[in-house]
């Protein structure tokens, strides 16, 4: 956790528990309500999970000058989950996090990428990820209030109880995808190298649609090139009147299909 240097650092300090973990991903819930535990840094021995492991998820954060590693797909030295979770076009999936902090605020992304075969053999490296969702900024409401920065996908996150929607595309085919949910947070992103990219991926198997117009997702990004140190959304200074904001990565997939957060 690193605080903004300016004159509100003193005060944001007394706001924001410095022992507290940032967050991480501890489960998603299907529409049928079936329910698939992330995965724990803390808990040792193997762990059959849907959900990627690596390094001390939640607590380190991906710097952008570790924006061109592979790092940056799935955060720190990431390795694919085993299992799957079975879903289906339309499904709207929850994302739970065990927290986040008020003062990280930054944009919420949602990406796909598909895998040739099993999402479990899946190669960090090569995965073309699709942007299926983003909030960033939203408005000014709250800017004169501690932490500064207005209204972002990070506070509606936290006014979801730390929770998140994300529905599976309608039109998307049928196959294995590893859905990577990210929050970018940008309390220090005025300073080159400052903003904090924490992703986390899970592996989805995707039911074939009864629609037949599945489309195949195309434009996908690989992970090192998503973001550069000094895009506009990354290289930011949110503490004084922010106007606008333009999200990093590449656009959303046209046929995506999003949807709005309850408290958006
Ligand atoms: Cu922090």
């Amino acid at each position: 956790m690193r605080l903004p240097p300016t004159t509100t650092t003193l005060l944001i300090s007394f706001l924001v528990p410095t022992t507290s973990a940032h967050g991480r991903i501890t489960n998603i819930t299907t529409p049928s309500g079936a329910v698939y535990q992330g995965w724990d840094p803390a808990s040792t021995g193997p762990q059959n999970l849907t959900a990627w492991r690596a390094a001390n998820l939640g607590n380190i954060f991906v710097k952008p000058s570790q924006f061109n590693t592979s790092h940056i797909a799935c955060h720190y030295d990431a390795t694919p989950g085993a299992l799957h979770i079975p879903t289906a076009p339309g499904d709207v999936l929850n994302l739970q996090w065990n927290e986040w902090p008020a003062s990280h605020k930054g944009p919420v992304l949602t990406y796909l990428a598909a895998c040739p075969g099993s999402c479990a053999e899946a190669a960090k490296e090569t995965l073309a990820w699709v942007k299926i969702d983003e909030v960033g900024w939203l408005n000014s409401s709250g800017a004169d209030v501690l932490p500064l920065g207005g209204t972002w996908g990070s506070d509606v996150l936290r006014a979801n109880a730390a929770s998140w929607t994300v529905k599976v595309p309608e039109v998307l085919g049928e196959g294995s995808y590893v859905l990577r949910h990210e929050i970018v947070a940008l309390h220090v992103a005025e300073e080159v190298d400052g903003a904090q990219a924490y992703p986390q991926c899970v592996n989805l198997r995707v039911a074939s649609s009864a629609g037949g117009e599945a489309r195949k997702l195309e434009g996908g990004v690989v992970g090192n090139k998503l973001y550069g140190m000094r895009d506009k959304g990354v290289l930011v200074d949110i503490h004084g009147n922010v106007t606008g904001y333009e999200n990093p990565g590449p656009k959303v997939w046209e046929f995506a299909t999003r949807i709005k957060q309850p408290n958006q």
